[in-house]
């Protein structure tokens, strides 16, 4: 199920995180679901020392095309709409868009293309948050956070959401220590 580069991500998360404090690297997980409320894959996440939290998504079922994805600012994922989890996780307060001067959005990641198979499987680094808590840019917050696919394409610099349309999917992040 996990191609080579899985295993050497977390060889380098394991290395990294012993060498820093001997501990566990700290991961969680979430659970994607469509606005049916049906499970079409699953998020991995991994906080890596010094570059922010390594992201492997891996779902099916989607629609083809281009797709924004983007941790929102609420862990909560209410179908069919998924309006709950609210807009992208800024708590820096910056504007929307890789290609804007004064973004990203701490939770702004980088389009999905997804083939005719409607599967994709890929890895993103989140540079701008952590899984630690109590730090600034923790997934964990008061409210949590969630992953979100988005109907279209992020233009990385429309605001506040870089015009991608509403929304297909939706999982929590979820601690998974250990
Ligand atoms: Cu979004």
């Amino acid at each position: 199920m996990h191609r080579t580069t899985v295993p050497l991500a977390m060889t380098l998360a394991l290395a990294t995180a012993s060498a820093l404090s001997a501990q566990a690297p700290l991961t969680a997980r979430a659970e994607m679901i469509n606005a049916q409320g049906q499970s079409i894959g699953q998020a991995r996440l991994v906080e890596i020392a010094n570059s922010g939290v390594w992201i492997e998504l891996d779902v099916s079922g989607l629609p083809p095309g281009v797709h924004a994805f983007h941790i929102h600012q609420t862990g909560s994922c209410e179908p069919p709409t998924f309006e709950s989890a609210g807009g992208h996780y800024a708590p820096e307060g910056r504007a929307h868009g890789i290609y804007v001067a004064e973004g990203p959005h701490a939770g702004d990641l980088l389009n999905l293309h997804v083939p005719q198979s409607g599967a994709v499987h890929v890895e993103q680094l989140a540079t701008r948050v952590t899984l630690r808590a109590d730090r600034p840019g923790t997934l964990f917050d008061d409210d949590g956070s969630a992953l979100v696919i988005h109907e279209g394409a992020d233009d990385y610099r429309s605001q506040p959401t870089g015009d991608a349309g509403g929304r297909l999917a939706c999982g929590v992040v979820t601690r998974q220590d250990g």
